[in-house]
């Protein structure tokens, strides 16, 4: 460490990358690396065991790397007895500690803690230098400006903006194969034996069973299973598991992306969002590598175009879109939903098949798949009118890549549609017919989804029109839905009072969620 005074840098839990920008323009004598675990993101959702787990021990891990490569790490740990408990709290501790001639912070993903290091330059008598994050293909105000003045801002346009901004799937200046999108090419169900390959499963280490017991310890009554915690902590651990995707599962995820079979929790998925979202792993790099397999001819186009639209497309526009509705987007109820959470969501006690599974899978691994979550949990939630709040409060605890810029962008806008509208062109509103077309839920569910209404019926079937019915006044000039009311015009008047009576019923029967599962 040279005489000077040295630079403090804060690392959060989900800027691990060597590239961050606060990081990689520094020089290892003059720098003091801070990494906190701090109760106040531990706590404020109580957030699935195993994503704390991850985090932490994906956090020890890289500040491991970091001391093994040269750099000065002051690391505090949650079970610190004078652990601060914030992030502001931390840093204040760490500038007396170190007299740090300034602190340099990369911006933090989500908006609440951006809100907290905002106020540090008030807080203390220190420079404070915030980093924009360019671990991302767009930045924050390049989707400002291309939103602006923009009639719409759907996700399609932006996405063919970074396939040119990145070059990726592009040959002079058009799209590799004629096409942007093979979206169509990627709804098939499911055969009846699938045979995914599995994915490199990482037995935890000692860092890991050293967190593991402290969440035990710390965190015994939040949801989720710890005994079959098995993800990637370290940028290598990720490594190897695109590895394996890039080599096994690539040439098959377009084709069955949108398939969902009972006990099957990746099948083709990649399974790297939490890496990803940790910044073990960087998306560009990725996309990169996705594209090589197509040019090397060892996967088809319609996955690795699906694959690349995830990542350039869907993830950058869900951040952008963050940025751009915050604060007003955690608010939004445009549809009016006022029902809590039913209880099952986090106990799994439904004869739901469909709901069962996924619910399960969610408890075992912090992870469903982006069908299970959009047209099984998120579909529910929407036709049964459930409070916007309550839905993005589970979303955000359950799932191990859950950070509030990627989640409440899906579960308020995508599914929930209670942005009216911004993200999606329509709700993902549907009956049974497309959880049995694209699963095997159905055939030993306690439901038939071909009884529509009464008993033996699949509750989405009533559930499906008692939405329609209740959001007529606001659906009805949507030209992708107003054709749905003609159907139901043309019902008998009997026919639809069995509808709803169903619905009604199905509804009745939800028991709401008991107190403190998401929050104290
Ligand atoms: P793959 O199917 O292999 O997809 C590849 C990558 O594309 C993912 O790793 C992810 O980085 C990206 N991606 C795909 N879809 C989306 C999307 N809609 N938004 C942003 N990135 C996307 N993803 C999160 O990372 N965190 C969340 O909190 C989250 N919440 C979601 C909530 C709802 C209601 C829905 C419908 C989707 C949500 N997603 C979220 C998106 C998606 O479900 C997950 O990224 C995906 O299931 C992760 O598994 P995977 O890595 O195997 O993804
Ligand atoms: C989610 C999370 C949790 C549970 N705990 C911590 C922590 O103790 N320390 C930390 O640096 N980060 C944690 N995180 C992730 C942060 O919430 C994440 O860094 C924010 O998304 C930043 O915007
Ligand atoms: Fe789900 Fe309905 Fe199928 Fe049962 S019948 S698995 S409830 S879609």
């Amino acid at each position: 460490m040279s005489a000077d005074k040295p630079i403090l840098v804060p690392i959060l839990g989900d800027q691990l990358s060597r590239t961050l920008p606060s990081l990689s323009g520094r020089t290892k004598d003059d720098t003091v690396v801070l990494m906190m675990e701090v109760w106040d993101e531990a706590t404020y959702v109580k957030h699935h065991k195993q994503k704390i787990v991850l985090i932490f021990s994906a956090m020890r891990h890289f500040a491991a790397e970091l001391e093994d490569a040269g750099w000065t790490v002051d690391y505090v740990k949650l079970d610190a007895a004078d652990n601060a408990g914030s992030f502001t709290g931390e840093v204040a501790r760490a500038i007396e500690r170190h007299d740090p001639r300034a602190v340099h912070v990369t911006e933090a993903g989500e908006w609440r803690v951006q809100q907290a290091i905002e106020e540090w330059p008030d807080k203390f008598d220190c420079e404070i230098e915030i980093l924009p994050d360019d671990r991302y293909i767009c930045a924050i105000p390049e989707f400002r400006d291309w939103a602006e003045d923009r009639k719409t801002t759907r996700m399609e346009y932006f996405y063919r903006e970074m396939r040119k901004k990145t070059g990726l799937l592009m040959e002079n200046g058009d799209p590799m194969g004629g096409k942007w999108n093979y979206d169509h090419e990627n709804r098939e169900p499911p055969k009846n034996s699938m045979d995914a390959p599995q994915r490199p499963l990482f037995e935890p280490d000692a860092v890991t069973r050293e967190v593991i017991a402290l969440v035990e310890n710390s965190f015994g009554d939040h949801f989720g299973n710890l005994g079959s915690f098995h993800w990637p902590v370290t940028s290598e651990e990720a490594e190897e598991t695109a590895d394996a995707f890039f080599l096994e599962r690539l040439p098959s995820f377009g084709q069955y992306q949108d398939a969902m079979v009972f006990g099957e929790d990746d099948l083709f998925h990649s399974m790297l969002s939490t890496s990803i979202n940790l910044g073990l792993l960087d998306p560009l790099d990725l996309c990169r590598r996705a594209e090589k397999a197509y040019l090397d001819g060892d996967a088809p186009i319609n996955s690795v175009e699906g694959f690349i639209r995830q990542i350039i497309g869907w993830r950058e526009y869900v951040r952008g879109f963050y940025w751009l509705h915050m604060p007003g987007l955690q608010e939004t109820n445009e549809l009016d939903a006022h029902r809590p959470l039913p209880d099952f969501y986090w106990t799994g006690d439904t004869d739901m098949r469909c709901l069962s599974d996924c619910i399960r899978s969610t408890h075992d691994n912090a992870h469903a798949h982006h069908i299970q979550r959009l047209m099984v949990l998120g579909n529910f939630a929407l036709l049964a009118g459930i409070v916007p709040q309550d839905v993005e409060d589970w979303f955000l605890v359950v799932y191990a890549d859950a950070y509030e810029w990627v989640e409440l962008p899906n579960v308020a806008a995508m599914i929930l549609y209670a942005d009216g509208g911004k993200l999606a062109t329509k709700p993902y509103a549907a009956s049974g017919n497309y959880i049995n077309k694209m699963s095997d839920y159905c055939k030993e569910c306690a439901y038939s989804p071909s009884v529509k209404t009464g008993e033996g019926a699949c509750p989405f079937n009533p559930l499906y029109w008692h939405f329609m019915v209740r959001n007529r006044d606001r659906l009805e000039n949507n030209p992708r839905v107003g054709r749905v009311f003609s159907t139901w015009d043309r019902m008998s008047e009997e026919r639809r009072a069995e509808y709803l009576d169903s619905a009604e019923a199905v509804l009745d029967g939800l028991e709401p969620a008991k107190a403190g599962w998401a929050r104290d």
